[in-house]
């Protein structure tokens, strides 16, 4: 019978629908394994070949785990709002719910078509209610909770209360904005809404003001990668930096179990470290100056000077002696208060400059800015004045917003007094103070014990840790500053404002939020008319009819009947994209819990994800993110382990192999195109033009269906090298602009999704990015061609041959190994070895066949399962249990040897395995072959080396 894949597939595919052959549910009798994929993005283009390669990664390791006998949760869900439906939306007036609808049902049918082994009573999608009533939940609960610096973890807001009750902000320790100090009877004294923006400096889900990127064109803030240029990347328009009251997430406070966090998992050590690098604990120390303004000039001589103080935050305290000047980050507040009169004009033209950039540029770009402030700061310990600038390469955000400026010891510092002319002071006589010396260590410091200083203390001798550690202590011990832990993490924003997103179940009181109760949740995204901002510039939720909460009977009303008494208006912002992503794993365990996120049953039997498969561009984003928000409900016992993740595969990218025709030049365009095959193209000036790789087969291009493609190739010609048109190719990213993108859809239909599965596979190792090439395909297909053959025949039960359990039980030992090594290139190299050998050897043994099916089912279910049912066994292969190598199948049945004399080789001698050293030193001392060496001399001893050589010594 010949293999007939598309009957096989879909044949399959039915009957594990009907049969619910993955669906799931807890068995305590069986240990759990939890895979996960990063759930999609539905977008309107559909699956390209290179996207579901980390599925059917994850879906081999499934089909494996659960043949080994472990009991398998693998859903499916889709990250279902963002921003190409809304903006398609603002286009077209389509409902973004509408299209998100369509491109799910387009996903589900593709990704149906694939094999996979997901549980889809589980599916969750983010823009359903049921789901994002738990993510509105999960919002609530931040809101009413704030960290405790002491316990290390969210605690009620509710304790925070009754501790400002009772002692103010005496001992207090929990994570906050600003420092603030009040007493018990201060708090006491405040009314509701005193209280209430006190509060907001703690909780973990606070209104914050926030520098934002706001474009006004669009009517909203934008992410840091969707500026350029100081325009927005959608239209261009103008995006600046402003200060703006925002909803944003305290996940700062958990910046050091975020950090601790990854000492317990199993990620690569590049992911591991991108995330320690955004984490960015830096400790470091915080000192003390006194600052001096210049007052406006008295009777036209003399300014006086006004004192204050500031602090700064710096990792090398042991440089105090080296400082120069001292800079402030343009939005510290310090600006303000150390702007001497004279200067303000041109303070506020450096700060006008500065707000038109964004972080990234600031952070990215070398440009020297600066502008000087008119006042002067004191070195603690030299009592030297230090004139104060202002530069947008020190970040507000970051330590106190303010620095103490080392020329000699710090590369920016250094191109900063270069450019402004300030002093550059070296702290150890000679040291290399010029730009190279800079260029060559880019950015690191100098390290150098400070210099011995009068009246001080010496620092002389001492390691930079030792210098650092003295001048911590001597700081703290003068009072005059004290140890700090900064970390660059900064607490997430998030507030958007968009249409297509999770509303906030938030509405305000005298201009406070309130949540509304948690019984009336979800809180569902009403409809409006159009999906864009409304005309006084509020978010598209501004439209909204029927978007106001009436207190009293706890329910949506309309707009019209806000009297702030007791009908408020609600919340216009929408949740960004995170936040739907952040807890999806929990509930894919209990997906259609009415009472809970996830139930106390199901978090305790799945506990957490065992294996997490996607890209690496999400290691910044929601890879911190679902780690804050699960140690967040962790804290509460939501979620009952601390970590969502266990081990973390990331798959590569699959990238596109593009081909080209190339065209002869002419610029005379009523004329047909002529294009030449790619081994004559030299002889010619020609332009490559990219050609959809779906007319193309081996490079060879089908030239009827290249001129149906465009009406301007109609009438195309060609020159041929030999009878076929050859096109170039180029291996470059798959987008559809290059024409490259491969749709699995076409493979499935050509080769079946079997062969699609182990393609994907045996292009490289998982995790390594490759480019897509078609031309390979057909040798996967023929493997499974041969592999189908292997089970056209009468099966024996008769005892197997030695050499076919040596080829299944190898076989065996090699796959089980490479799975759980994501090695499944390897693996698939060795099936086709195997199935080479099985029918050399005319194998027929059924109960070998039967395992080799079993070793298959994962890479290749359909074709497996259909076997399955030919040999005559019940049920589904996935069932079975996986076979087990029995070593004793691989020993070796003979063994070669090298027979040398006195320690030089000369020909080799063949043994059954099990021959004793005995027998074969005389084998070896009476071959023929031996005499000529032996001749005329008298043996003195043979060494029989195992497995390896036979050594004659004579003399
Ligand atoms: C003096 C000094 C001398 C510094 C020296 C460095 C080298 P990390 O390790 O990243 O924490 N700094 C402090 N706050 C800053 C801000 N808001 N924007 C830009 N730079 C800031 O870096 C801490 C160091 O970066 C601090 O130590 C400070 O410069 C600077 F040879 O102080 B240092």
């Amino acid at each position: 019978m010949e293999y007939n894949f598309t009957e096989i597939e879909k044949k399959w595919q039915e009957r594990w629908v009907e049969q619910k052959t993955y669906k799931v549910a807890e068995n305590k009798d069986k240990t759990k394994y939890y895979v996960l994929n990063m759930f999609p993005y539905p977008s309107g283009a559909g699956l390209h070949v290179g996207h579901p390669l980390g599925y059917i990664a994850s879906d081999i390791y499934a089909r494996y785990k659960r043949l080994k006998g472990f009991n398998v949760l693998n859903p499916m869900g889709y990250d279902a709002y963002g921003l190409p439906a809304e903006q398609y939306a603002i286009q077209t007036g389509q409902h973004p719910a509408i299209t998100t609808e369509k491109n799910i049902a387009r996903y589900r049918e593709q990704l149906n078509k694939i094999g996979f082994c997901f549980d889809w009573d589980r599916e969750v999608r983010t823009c359903d209610p049921k789901y994002y009533r738990w993510t509105q939940w999960a919002f609530q609960k931040m809101f009413n909770s704030c960290y405790d610096n002491c316990k290390q973890k969210a605690v009620p807001i509710a304790e925070l209360i009754r501790h400002f009750e009772e002692e103010g902000t005496l001992n207090l320790n929990v994570a906050q904005g600003e420092e603030k100090m009040f007493s018990a009877r201060d708090w006491l004294s405040m009314n509701e809404k005193e209280q209430q923006q006190i509060l907001m400096n703690y909780r973990i889900a606070y209104l914050g003001e926030t520098m934002v990127n706001w474009c006004p064109g669009l009517g909203t803030v934008l992410a840091n990668d969707e500026v350029v240029n100081g325009v927005s990347e959608r239209g261009g328009f103008p995006v600046v930096q402003k200060k703006m009251k925002q909803w944003c997430l305290r996940v700062s406070a958990y910046a050091q179990r975020l950090l601790d966090g990854l000492d317990k998992v199993q990620w690569s050590d590049s992911m591991k470290e991108t995330q320690r690098n955004w984490i960015g604990r830096s400790e470091g120390t915080e000192v003390e100056f006194k600052s001096l303004t210049p007052l406006p000039i008295k009777n036209g001589t003399e300014s006086e000077m006004e004192e204050g103080h500031f602090t700064i935050f710096t990792t090398r305290a042991d440089t105090m002696f080296g400082v120069t000047f001292m800079v402030l980050a343009p939005e510290s507040e310090l600006v303000g208060k150390l702007t001497a009169i004279d200067r303000k004009k041109e303070v506020e033209e450096y700060l006008a400059y500065v707000k038109k950039r964004t972080e990234l540029d600031r952070m990215s770009d070398r440009k020297v800015t600066g502008v000087f402030t008119g006042s002067y700061g004191i070195n603690p310990f030299t009592g030297e004045k230090l004139p104060i600038w202002i530069s947008e390469y020190v970040l507000s955000g970051y330590g106190t917003g303010a620095i103490m400026a080392v020329p000699a010891h710090d590369s920016r510092d250094y191109a900063f007094a270069k450019h402004f002319n300030l002093p550059i002071i070296p702290l150890i006589e000679g040291a290399d103070v010029s730009e190279e010396s800079f260029d060559a260590k880019e950015g690191t410091v100098i390290n150098s014990p400070v210099k011995e200083t009068e009246g001080c203390f010496s620092l002389n001798g001492l390691s930079v840790k030792e210098a650092i550690a003295a001048t911590k202590k001597y700081v703290t011990d003068k009072g005059i500053g004290r140890v700090k832990v900064n970390y660059r993490l900064r607490d997430a924003i998030f507030s958007r404002q968009r249409y297509w997103g999770e509303p906030f179940p938030v509405y305000y009181k005298e201009g406070m939020p309130y949540m509304i109760p948690e019984e009336c949740l979800p809180l569902e995204l009403p409809e409006i008319d159009q999906f864009k901002p409304t005309e006084t510039g509020e978010p598209p939720l501004g439209r909204a009819k029927v978007w106001a909460w009436d207190e009293t009977n706890k329910q949506l009303t309309d707009k019209n009947c806000i009297d702030n008494k007791s009908v408020f208006p609600l919340e216009l912002n929408t949740m960004p994209g995170f936040a739907g992503s952040s807890a999806y794993y929990l509930r894919y365990m209990d997906p259609h819990n009415e009472e809970a996120l996830v139930g106390k049953n199901a978090d305790e039997y799945w506990q957490n994800v065992d294996l997490y498969v996607g890209g690496t561009e999400h290691a910044t984003g929601h890879l911190i993110y679902s780690r804050f928000w699960n140690k967040f409900l962790y804290d509460y016992g939501y979620s009952c382990k601390e970590e969502p993740f266990e081990k973390l595969v990331n798959q590569g990218m699959i990238q596109g192999r593009s081909n080209f025709v190339y065209r002869i030049n002419n610029d005379d365009h009523s004329k047909a195109p002529v294009f030449v095959s790619r081994g004559l193209k030299n002889q010619y000036e020609t332009t490559p033009i990219h050609v959809d790789v779906n007319l193309v087969h081996g490079d060879v291009l089908d030239i009827e269906a290249f001129k149906a493609w465009r009406p301007e190739y109609k009438h195309a010609e060609f020159i041929l090298k030999t009878d076929k048109y050859v096109c170039g190719w180029a291996v470059e990213k798959m987008s559809k602009s290059m024409f490259n993108v491969v749709n699995p859809d076409v493979i499935i239909e050509q080769y079946g999704a079997d062969t699609l599965r182990l393609y994907e596979m045996f292009l490289g190792p998982v995790e390594a990015s490759k480019p897509w090439d078609t031309n390979g395909i057909d040798g996967c297909h023929r493997f499974l061609k041969k592999f189908w053959k292997l089970y056209q025949q009468e099966l024996s039960n008769d005892e197997a041959s030695k050499e076919s359990l040596k080829s299944v039980h190898k076989l065996i030992k090699k796959v089980s190994g490479d799975i759980e090594l994501f090695s499944y290139n390897t693996a698939i190299s060795a099936f086709m070895i195997c199935v080479n050998e099985l029918g050399q050897q005319k194998c027929d043994n059924r109960a070998l066949l039967r395992s080799l099916l079993i070793l298959i089912a994962p890479f290749a279910p359909h074709i497996a399962e259909e076997l399955w049912e030919k040999i005559g066994e019940k049920g589904s292969v996935c069932d079975a249990k996986w076979p087990v190598c029995n070593e004793a199948y691989l020993a070796e049945s003979e063994v070669q040897l090298t027979v040398s004399f006195n320690g030089k080789a000369r020909f080799q001698m063949t043994f059954p395995a099990d021959t004793d050293k005995e027998a074969i030193e005389k084998a070896a001392v009476n071959d023929e072959r031996s005499q000529k060496y032996i001749a005329g001399k008298t043996i003195v001893k043979v060494i029989v080396v195992p497995k390896k050589i036979v050594n004659i010594v004579c003399k």
